[in-house]
């Protein structure tokens, strides 16, 4: 028997939910329901719907204690979650029922879904992987629980000053009371920084002193699609273990007695901004070690329940670590087992490798974690003992293997030699692995290839795999665009709940493009979302934006190598050959808006100023008369999720174009694809598989291949040829903006340098392919409306691959031998 709403008490009426709805906001929030505003409705709505979430989660729970299935964990440091109350309403199938009871008390629910603040745990596509993951876990009916930390402060808002540069602004999101989190206060551990640790014998020792910080277990619901299950994301946060030192605080001495106290809340203060880039701060790896900790003790504790020997442990736990930041659970699990629960070292080990797998995000150098080995030491020093002693064993191994092979011997030890000496968190990943891979196929081949290639060389390749990411269908068509996914259970003919689980059902819609009066009803969605997103656009940025245009969106974290540079210049060298053209030239152009958005690193110098220059060109174009309705450049300050969730559906044109190589797999390329907006991209990441799976007539691939890269950037550095010879039309870009076109230009001269003087990301190389493939999209959206919607619809039809509930069963099957388990009502 399924669940339906109703049973075990949810109420799914809709005078029962009202009357819940209306008890919240009488007994739990105490205010008043005729002068409530939308976001105290907001407030006891997700409250109402949370007891819902309860109910299932707790059944969910029950039977997986009782039945004791083998559990997967995966360990991120960031889950990037956006909003949750539509999301979970559309799980819990109550939307309509909702809708009809907030009318009921006066309110209108799209109101009160966007009265709700995001959850922006995460810096980008990492983060929003893992809760992509989350959800088709539940909805595959997985025993999976994420563990992560509950950051007080999200990734940072962003506003633009009135020179156009990116202004950093903290985001207090619990300050608003937070409805989609159980505090679990009798759920802590206690968890040791600094100290002094002494070997006792056997790979054995004693680890004390130092700071010890309480973690404190919330936990957020995360229900399936149309199913029982409600899993668990379970988030530490740090509290100090005593109150506070009463003696100095009778001694007067208050700002010594709560100084441990604070130092133990800024651990879980604020969520790391950086993306794509490691930094060495003590508070990052006090950060990564307390969410390890906390969350190993909390699955041990899970595991002893059932009562086997320790060698059992990898037949009921598979932990996934989400790139590297979760590294350092590999030797805490070596260090609880050795120390605490007296295992002898081998097996330990044995156990500790059976029981980790470990995926890689990045191939870029500058975003490989390592650690100096004093502050490893100062901050973790029985974590470091292990470290050695795992890589002793691992190089007699190599050595054994490949015998008086010095060289290889530094290549793979897991210590980078120096002053200081470092920790290779990815080679420690690795080795402490089942197994390791990557988010795209070409992405793995890299990781293969380059960066691990002498472990491939030692374990052999069985152990390096490729899972090409997925995303949610549920958030990424049905919540976002209701219109396309409407339209599209009408046309195949099948129910939400079935399609939406089986994301290879669209392949149903392709006949459909030959339907005059379906091409008509698609055409139409589409105009309707980018009205949507142009009336976001007056009311927030004052910029009118023309329906009819094409919609090009480049959205995602600004770096140097996802290459927003290259797209500014040809926005600028379109601006110009625009100008060229007299008004009645002009008339007979296509017209586009252009739209930007995304954050910078606070630190990262380079893209803040691209940020600046972007805005600033910006005000430029649109401030040009003779560019009316021809050109409009739109940058959307303080993308989030929930943009996203605007921006997506209304695309004609997304762009994908980091250099060929660097970019692992991008995961908005498959959501812009899966609402029927094309690809303008390299032949980079998930683009290929994008490419493969709809047809490449339907993507426009331009740029140098990835092969090419490491050869260009060798004449780049030694036979430098200037921009002028290169790529004129660049050079005349260039050339505008150093003479002060899109204001002062000494500010943007270091931008106007990198691209001139070293262009590390093949901007030059790339310039004029990139120039024709945009004349490419622009013809095909011109000559040919049909044709193009036809190109939208055998996307969409062909998008099923990229559904992470195929992700998630992949890892489920391959890699953690998890099995689905039905909750039954
Ligand atoms: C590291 C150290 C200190 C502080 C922060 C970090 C850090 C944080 C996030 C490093 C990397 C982070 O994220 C990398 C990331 O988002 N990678 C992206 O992962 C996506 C999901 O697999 C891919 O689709 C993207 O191609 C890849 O860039």
């Amino acid at each position: 028997k399924t669940w339906k709403a109703g049973m075990r008490g949810i109420p799914n009426t809709v005078s029962d939910i009202t009357n819940a709805i209306v008890y919240h906001v009488q007994s739990t929030l105490a205010r008043q329901a005729y002068n409530l505003d939308n976001l105290g409705a907001y407030q006891a709505v997700a409250l109402s719907v949370r007891d819902d979430l309860i109910v299932k989660w707790n059944e969910t729970q029950m039977q997986y204690t009782r039945k004791q299935p083998k559990r997967a964990y995966y360990l991120s440091l960031e889950f990037l979650m956006g909003r949750t109350l539509d999301n979970a309403l559309l799980n819990l199938g109550l939307k309509q029922q909702y809708k009809a009871a907030t009318h009921k008390l006066g309110f209108n629910l799209e109101d009160l879904i966007d009265a709700e603040r995001d959850a922006a745990l995460g810096n980008g596509g990492l983060g929003r992987l893992a809760a992509c993951y989350l959800d088709s876990g539940a909805t595959m009916e997985l025993p999976l629980w994420g563990y992560g930390l509950r950051y007080h402060y999200g990734l940072f808002a962003q506003h633009i000053a009135p020179d156009g540069s990116q202004l950093e602004a903290p985001d207090p999101w619990l300050d608003t009371d937070n409805p989609w989190e159980i505090p679990r206060q009798d759920v802590t551990y206690d968890v040791r920084f600094y100290g002094h640790a002494e070997r006792i014998g056997n790979g054995k020792a004693v680890w004390t002193g130092g700071q010890e910080v309480l973690a404190v277990a919330y936990d957020v619901p995360i229900p399936g699609y149309s199913t029982n299950t409600v899993n668990n994301l379970r988030l530490w946060d740090a509290k100090p273990k005593r109150g506070f030192d009463l003696n100095s605080f009778n001694a007067g001495d208050y700002d010594r007695a709560i100084q441990e106290n604070s130092s133990a809340e800024t651990l879980t203060r604020v969520l790391y901004p950086n993306d794509n880039h490691m930094l060495g701060k003590e508070l990052r790896l006090k950060q990564q070690a307390f969410w390890c900790a906390a969350s190993l003790s909390d699955i041990i504790r899970r595991f002893k329940q059932v009562e086997k020997p320790w060698s059992e442990f990898p037949e009921y736990v598979s932990i996934q670590l989400n790139d590297t930041h979760p590294t350092i659970a590999i030797p805490e699990l070596m260090r609880m087992l050795v120390d605490e629960e007296d295992v002898p070292w081998g097996d330990a080990w044995a156990i500790t490798t059976k029981t980790f797998f470990y995926t890689n995000h990045t191939v870029l150098p500058e975003a490989l974690e390592k650690w100096p080995v004093p502050l490893m030491e100062h901050v973790l020093p029985r974590h470091l003992q292990i470290i050695y002693d795992i890589n002793m064993a691992f190089l007699q191994a190599v050595e054994r293997k490949w015998p008086n092979d010095r060289e290889r011997l530094a290549r793979m030890s897991l210590i980078q030699e120096g002053e200081p000496k470092y920790v290779r968190m990815a080679f420690l990943a690795t080795i402490g692995s089942a197994k390791v891979n990557g988010v795209a196929e070409l992405h793995s081949h890299l990781v293969r290839e380059t960066i691990l290639r002498d472990f491939v060389d030692f374990f052999g390749k069985s152990k390096f795999a490729n899972v090409t990411n997925g995303v949610t269908p549920r958030r990424w068509l049905d919540q976002c665009n209701p219109g396309l996914s409407n339209l599209i259970t009408d046309a195949i003919q099948k129910p939400k709940a079935v399609w939406l689980k089986d994301l290879t059902l669209l392949k149903a819609l392709e006949p459909f493009a030959e339907d005059s009066v379906f091409l008509k009803k698609w055409a139409l969605i589409k105009h309707n979302n980018k009205k949507h997103l142009a009336d976001y656009i007056k009311t927030h940025l004052g910029i009118t934006v023309n329906p009819q245009s094409l919609f090009d969106i480049q959205i995602k974290r600004i770096h140097e190598y996802k290459r927003q540079s290259l797209n500014l210049l040809g926005v600028i060298h379109r601006y110009l050959t625009l100008k060229a053209m007299t008004s009645t030239e002009r008339k007979k152009v296509n017209p586009r808006v252009v739209i930007f958005g995304g954050k910078a690193a606070p630190g990262y110098f380079m893209a803040k100023l691209l940020i600046r220059l972007i805005v600033n060109t910006a005000r430029t174009i649109n401030a040009d008369a003779d560019m009316k309705d021809i050109l409009t450049v739109v940058f959307v300050p303080d993308y989030s999720v929930s943009l996203a969730e605007i921006l997506i559906p209304a695309s004609d044109i997304s762009q994908h174009i980091s250099t060929a190589g660097t970019e692992a797999s991008g995961t908005s390329n498959m959501k812009f694809c899966l609402n029927g907006g094309l690809l303008l991209g390299t032949v980079d990441g998930a683009n290929i598989e994008i490419a493969e799976e709809v047809d490449s007539n339907n993507v426009f691939f331009f740029g140098h291949l990835t092969d090419a890269v490491e050869d260009l950037r060798h004449q780049h550095k030694y036979h430098p040829i200037p921009v002028e010879e290169r790529s004129p039309a660049l050079a005349a870009v260039l050339k505008e903006i150093e003479e002060g076109r899109f204001g002062d230009p000494t500010i943007y001269q270091p931008f106007v340098d990198t691209i001139r003087l070293s262009d590390y990301y093949l901007v030059t190389d790339d310039f004029d392919s990139y120039v024709e493939a945009n004349k490419m999209v622009d013809d095909a959206y011109v000559k040919d409306p049909e044709e193009w919607t036809k190109k939208t619809i055998l996307t969409v039809s062909r998008m099923g691959k990229f559904s992470s509930d195929r992700a998630i069963m992949t890892y489920a099957e391959e890699f953690w031998n998890i099995e689905q388990f039905a909750i039954k009502f």
